[in-house]
């Protein structure tokens, strides 16, 4: 089932025409015929698209239906539209304020409207599927920001055939929205693109002689990775069912079939412009929750999660290139004895500034994460034995280099760490190379550099240290 729709109308042979329609569509149809029935049907069974009938003399009815709907928790967000017998534009401008999404005037064209549900639909399985890796981000504990709609301000690009129309109704709209607006010719749109910032909405004219141009600009918005997720209002100059049925199912949020109208597109622009931001909060919220999964918040450095499968990927890597990586394991020395002398928020800091100074000497490319309390995995790709070792001479030393400074307390703390080498090449002979078992053997070689008097470098394959800074005067 492509989707459920709740048709509201006291009348019930209108009702029945309109179920018919719909469940040709393959929609599956419920009904009421009042709000309080809608009410009880949204309570049990959430629809996925509201359509609510009115008659010539029940207009006020309909339109007070709709914004019942608006105005009920349960059922605000749900896509509605109203199928009317009026046609003026009064009547259009009260539905949309009311929340109707869109206003069809009966006798309904059937294919338009199914092409605008089409789409009305495909946005809220969008919305949805973003309120739901949101609800996980938070379920996780991660993504706790709430969302802001209106932050900044919003930005509007016109897209039309001609200057002149572009000017006129920028003009006409300016008073009516807080938004900033810019405008571009139709075929300068897409090149106008690498050198201003992607803005919250286009609204494109369709030449109606020549809608082609206007509908490729939307499809290509629609297909770029940087516009993808911009909101789109489509104007048709005539209320050409063929054209806007195209618009809509090319990824329109919404389209004015009526021609421009300074007050109809302001109230349009505003309700994308609304849920545009809503989408963007939650695709930040669920991004920001995906990074916070895989980093560890004392230090910012990658955790475990993340670490170990990415040192799988690198393993596997390797195997196939047959190029040597090395895998370290680095842990402060006496690091209980740092928190047991100085407390444990000096602890905190001393890991914050060593973390910093690892990161600052390690390549790009190279892995460092925080796998233990005070032990750091640190994965060099593409790299021999004796880089690998120089490095991890190096990062001995840039240890061991300066004691960190705790400002609050005005002291001075000394660290040394210990590091424990594994080259994958050394045991590459046995087939496929694990990480894991490489990061054993990291561990292992670790235990060498801490047994024979710490501050060291180790590497498994010599089994004994090879370079020792205290020894050296550092
Ligand atoms: P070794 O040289 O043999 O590694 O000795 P060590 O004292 O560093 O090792 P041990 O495993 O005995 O102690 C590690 C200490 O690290 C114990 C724990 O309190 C401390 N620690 C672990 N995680 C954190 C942390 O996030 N912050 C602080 N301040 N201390 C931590
Ligand atoms: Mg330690």
């Amino acid at each position: 089932m492509p989707g459920k729709i709740l048709i509201i109308d006291s009348v019930p042979t209108n009702r029945i025409v309109m179920k018919v329609k719909l469940c040709s569509a393959f929609y599956q149809v419920v009904q009421a015929g009042t709000l309080n029935e809608a009410l009880n049907i949204i309570r049990i069974d959430e629809p996925d698209l509201v359509v609510v009938g009115s008659e010539n003399a029940r207009d006020n009815e309909g339109l007070n239906l709709c914004a019942s709907l608006k105005a009920s928790t349960e059922s605000a967000s749900i896509p509605m539209l109203l199928l009317t017998a009026r046609t003026s534009r009064e009547f259009r401008m009260k539905a949309l304020q009311a929340g109707a999404d869109d206003v069809f005037a009966k006798p309904v064209k059937e294919a338009a409207l199914l092409a605008r549900i089409r789409s009305l639909l495909r946005t809220r399985d969008v919305n949805e599927e973003w309120r739901l890796k949101d609800r996980t981000s938070r379920v996780l504990g991660f993504a706790e920001q709430p969302i802001s709609l209106f932050e900044n301000q919003a930005t509007i690009l016109f897209a039309t055939p001609d200057k002149s129309t572009g000017l006129r109704w920028r003009t006409h709209i300016k008073p009516l929205v807080p938004f900033a607006l810019l405008q571009k010719p139709l075929c300068e749109t897409l090149s106008a693109m690498a050198k201003i910032a992607t803005p919250d909405a286009f609204v494109i004219a369709l030449d109606a002689s020549a809608p082609e141009e206007g509908l490729r600009l939307l499809a290509e918005i629609r297909a770029r990775a940087t516009t993808r997720h911009c909101g789109v209002l489509v104007v048709l100059e005539n209320d050409r069912s063929d054209t806007l049925i195209d618009a809509l199912d090319l990824g329109a949020n919404d389209v004015m079939a009526h021609g421009f109208d300074p007050e109809e597109m302001a109230v349009r622009l505003s309700s994308i412009v609304k849920h545009k931001r809503f989408r963007d909060g939650l695709r930040r919220n669920v991004q920001e929750g995906l990074e916070a999964a895989v980093t560890d918040p004392l230090t910012g450095l990658f955790n475990r999660r993340y670490a170990l499968p990415h040192l799988k990927r690198i393993a596997e890597f390797s195997s196939r290139t047959k190029r040597d990586f090395a895998v370290m394991v680095a842990d402060l020395d006496h690091f209980k004895a740092i928190n047991d002398r100085y407390g444990h928020v000096a602890g905190d800091r001393v890991l914050e500034v060593l973390s910093g100074r690892l990161r600052d000497t390690l390549r790009p490319v190279d892995l460092l994460a925080r796998i233990g309390g005070e032990e750091f995995l640190i994965v060099l790709p593409a790299t021999d034995r004796a880089t690998a070792r120089n490095m991890a001479d190096r990062l001995c030393r840039v240890i061991n280099r300066e004691p960190v400074h705790i400002q609050k307390s005005d002291i001075q703390i000394p660290v040394t760490v210990s590091i424990g080498v594994a080259m994958a090449s050394d045991h590459s002979s046995t087939g496929e190379i694990s990480g894991t078992a490489l990061l054993d053997h990291a561990d292992r070689a670790l235990y060498g550099a801490k047994s024979t008097g710490r501050n060291q470098v180790t590497l498994e394959a010599a089994a004994r240290p090879v370079l020792n800074h205290t020894a050296r005067g550092h």
